[in-house]
């Protein structure tokens, strides 16, 4: 009886240690997954210098950044060390400026960084390279987003590409931003505004007055290159190579962007293509360059509801020039161009195209456009006046629900990036209502 009593209690005993045990086993599996649930840091910028004083109370750019890259605190509590992903915030008076002695450390160790200016617009801080150095760079198998902030006169020479930014392999995303003033002056490669051998996506962003001597004024998209360019606009940039705007050796795709007034010396003066790029809803106006003032197109180029007008070219294909490859256009306009035909090279007809001259024996007609101004939407556009040949002549397979400005596009889509619609119920409910 006594034994039994003992033996019994000797098994509760033996299912308590059991329980206890698996508690513990539990918790050191758990552990791991506690570590990395952990939230990730948020920095805070309070200062406008770009120094490195650790324990000064001031937390610069360079600081947040080494920190947010490192995972750990370099500056004696200036700012928060980084954990796991990154956010940098800035407590500042704006506008300000931050104006860089040498390039921001590169975004590597796989970090994931995200960079939020002051806001509400990209005016309110600006990052300078004076003119001396790049901004930014981002390493293979790291994330650098940006978002309201304006990368300003960056600056490489020699053999660096990419005068403001340069994405070596990164996934670098930048959104309501401002990318202007930046150079590289090297003759070989280029990237004036940006260089990318990654994944690059742009998104609600100006490239403005951006330079090369190599090729690809705004962005130099090498051959490991994915750009995705959307509701942005890309201006007044310029090469001594080819590609004003964007020189592209890899993949791109264009939509809702308006590409103007860039300049090359050599091939596309807004867009020069070598390997594959597709652009749609998109405005291509005023570029000028040798060949293609608006596009230049050497492999596989497909144009969708684009505009293309006022461009000009001192050679051959003021609006578009296809060298070789590949070029699908449809529902697309190309007018007033300047120097030289609307078109050049033997090109794809895939249908509703309105091509003013007939070059490229295409339909020929006057779209009646407006000039480049606010539309409304994100980007500047040409208008359709009403009695346009382009109005309703579109081929609805190939149209978005929406035109270039995010308007509807009404009955049957229009040729081009821009939609008409009538102005009769602007004109009449007021004298309705009156
Ligand atoms: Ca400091
Ligand atoms: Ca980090
Ligand atoms: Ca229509």
């Amino acid at each position: 009886m006594k034994r039994q009593i003992l033996l019994r209690t000797y098994n509760t005993s033996a299912w308590l240690g059991l329980i206890l045990s698996l508690v513990v086993i539990g918790l050191l599996i758990a552990i791991p997954d506690i570590a990395h649930a952990i939230p990730a840091a948020s920095l805070t910028v309070n200062s406008m210098t770009d120094t490195t004083i650790a324990g000064d109370g001031a937390c610069t750019l360079r600081e947040a950044i080494t920190n947010a890259d490192n995972d750990v605190d370099t500056t004696s509590g200036d700012c928060l060390a980084g954990n796991g992903d990154d956010t940098i915030t800035f407590s500042l008076t704006t506008p300000a400026t931050i104006t860089l002695n040498s390039q921001l450390p590169s975004i590597s160790n796989g970090s994931v960084i995200t960079i939020v200016g002051p806001g509400p617009t990209a005016a309110a801080l600006t990052i300078s390279g004076n003119n001396g150095v790049r901004l930014l760079q981002a390493d293979n198998g790291s994330t650098l987003s940006i978002t309201t902030l304006t990368l300003a006169d960056g600056g490489v020479s020699g053999t660096n590409v990419g005068g403001g930014l340069f994405n070596n392999g990164g996934t670098v995303i930048i959104d309501s931003s401002t990318i202007a003033n930046n150079n590289a002056l090297g003759f070989s490669i280029g990237g004036g505004g940006i260089y990318n051998a990654g994944t690059l996506s742009v998104t609600d962003t100006s490239l403005v007055n951006n330079n090369t001597l190599g090729s690809g004024g705004a962005v130099f998209n090498a051959s490991s290159g994915s750009l995705t360019v959307v509701d942005s606009t890309i201006s007044g940039n310029s090469t001594s190579g080819n590609g004003g705007g964007i020189n592209n050796s890899g993949l791109v795709t264009i939509m809702g962007s308006t590409i103007s007034g860039n300049s090359s010396t050599s091939g596309g003066g807004g867009i020069a293509n070598f390997n594959s790029l597709s652009t749609t809803n998109s405005t291509i106006s005023g570029n000028n360059a040798s060949f293609g003032g608006g596009i230049y197109n050497y492999s596989t180029l497909t144009v969708t509801n684009n505009t293309l007008s006022d461009n000009s070219a001192t050679n051959a294909g003021a609006g578009l020039f296809h060298f070789s490859g590949t070029t699908v256009l449809r529902n697309t306009i190309i007018a007033n161009s300047i120097n030289r035909s609307d078109c050049s090279g033997s090109i794809t007809d895939g249908g509703s195209n309105l091509v003013e001259d007939g070059s490229c024996s295409l339909s020929a007609g006057d779209p009646l456009l407006g000039s480049l101004a606010n539309n409304g939407g994100p980007t500047k556009t040409h208008a359709l006046f009403p009695g346009s040949p382009a109005i309703n002549t579109g081929n609805p397979v190939y149209c978005t629900a929406t035109d270039q400005r995010g308007q509807l596009r009404v009955e049957i889509c229009d040729t081009g990036a821009y939609e008409f619609s009538t102005p009769m119920l602007k004109l009449y409910l007021p004298l309705i209502f009156r």
